[in-house]
């Protein structure tokens, strides 16, 4: 068995959580913040067969968009004279952020 650990944007989640139940994937939606961009998004814990990780993985690829965002750097900020306002860098978020890590054990109690 795995766990497939993915973070995600907050608007794809709702339809990726559609698309796991109909798949039957059971899924645990944790409210999460990237550490970058200091947002909101989304992880997800699917817990799966391991024969099944290559399909969950294509969902999630199918169901999560890359998204464009601009962002004002801030780190440097503190001591700087006068207005100095630096220019918003284009990064480019998502669709998910993808780990799979083997589960030494599982149970519903
Ligand atoms: P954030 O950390 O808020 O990052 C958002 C986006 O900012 C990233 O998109 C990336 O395009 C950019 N970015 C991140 N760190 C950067 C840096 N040091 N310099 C320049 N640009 C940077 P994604 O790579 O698609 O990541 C989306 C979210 O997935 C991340 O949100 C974070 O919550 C998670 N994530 C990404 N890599 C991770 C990792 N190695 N471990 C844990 N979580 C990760």
């Amino acid at each position: 068995m795995k766990l497939i650990i993915a973070v995600g944007q907050d608007q794809d989640v709702k339809r990726l959580l559609t698309r796991l139940a109909e798949e039957g994937c059971g899924a645990t939606k944790l409210a999460s913040t990237g550490g970058f961009l200091r947002q909101g998004n989304t992880t997800l814990l699917i817990g799966v067969e391991t024969e099944r990780v290559e399909r969950v993985v294509e969902v999630i690829k199918a169901t999560c968009q890359s998204r464009k965002q601009l962002v004002t750097p801030m780190s440097g900020l503190e001591g700087s004279i006068g207005s100095y306002l630096p220019n918003p860098v284009e990064v480019s978020v998502g669709g998910a952020t993808i780990f799979v890590l083997d589960v030494e054990g599982f149970a519903k109690i």
